[in-house]
Order: C-alpha cells, then structure tokens, then sequence
C-alpha cells in the first residue's frame, strides 16, 4: 500500500474549544507526518465546493453556517493508508455515539445546533482526498 495524503480539519469548535494540540497530538501518536498546516476562515465559495456532495441536505446550511463561525486548522497528512487510518481514530459523524477513544467520541458532544459539531474533517477517499487538498492547500 502506497503512501498516501489526507485532509484533516480541526473544524471551528475545536480551535475554539482549543483541542487543536490535543488532535495534533492524536496524529502524531498514530505515526502520520504533518506535511502542511494553515490557521484559515473559508468564505461560503470555499465550502460550497468542499461541502458539494451534501449540497441540498437538511443539514446543508447549518453546516456552511457553523464552517464560517471561526477559524479551522488545516492539515496535509501523510501516512500509509492515512485515509481510512484518520477516519478511524476521528471516530464516527455523530459525536454522541462515536466510540470511545476516538476524537469524537472521547472529546464531542451533542450541543442542541443544527449542525452536528464534530471536531474533526477527514477525507474520505484517494479521489476527495486530491480534490479537497487542492481546495485548502491551492
Ligand atoms: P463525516 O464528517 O463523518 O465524513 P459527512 O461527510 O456525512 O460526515 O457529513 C459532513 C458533516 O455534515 C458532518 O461532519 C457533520 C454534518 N452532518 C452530517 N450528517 C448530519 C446530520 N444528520 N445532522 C446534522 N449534521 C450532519
Ligand atoms: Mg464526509
């Protein structure tokens, strides 16, 4: 298996929360190389293409709304099968449930918004991984 790179995003409320060491930390303890990193607030153009699979959804503009309410750390990481790796230690979407001893299940929560404030982004394929690299890192 080929060394790969993902996005990952500590999403608004964890730079507020302040849990951007913390997921940094995470990354590294698994192993995975931080290759580039940016403190970034993305206008809605930004969104709309990282977000375009959702587009629609009940959930859409809640999300687009809460990606613009501060600033997100963005992060090229590189690792052997980093894809499905940060994925699994980010933990499952819904952070209420998401399984203990990952990012989203040891430090989220439900907070009653419309949108589901879950801490982290992680791409999900080799081929959004590509596309949304580009969007954050150009
Ligand atoms: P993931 O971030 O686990 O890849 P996703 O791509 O399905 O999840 O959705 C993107 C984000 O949208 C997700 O991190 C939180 C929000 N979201 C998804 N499903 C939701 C829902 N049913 N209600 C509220 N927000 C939701
Ligand atoms: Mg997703």
């Amino acid at each position: 298996m080929a060394t790969e790179e993902t996005l990952v995003l500590v999403k608004p409320d964890g730079v507020a929360r302040g849990l951007t060491g913390e997921i940094l930390a995470r990354i590294e303890a698994k192993g995975y190389s931080l290759v580039d990193l940016r403190l970034v607030e993305p206008d809605r153009q930004r969104l709309e293409r990282h977000y375009a699979e959702h587009a629609g959804k009940p959930f859409y503009e809640p999300l687009l709304e809460f990606m613009m309410s501060g600033p997100s750390v963005a992060i090229r990481v590189a690792g052997e099968r980093v894809i499905e790796g940060f994925r699994s230690i980010a933990g499952t979407t819904d952070p209420t449930t998401a399984a203990p001893g990952t990012i989203r299940g040891d430090l989220g929560r439900d907070w009653g918004c419309r949108s589901q404030q879950n801490l982290v982004h992680g791409s999900d394929a080799p081929e959004s991984a590509a596309r949304e690299l580009s969007i954050w890192f150009g």
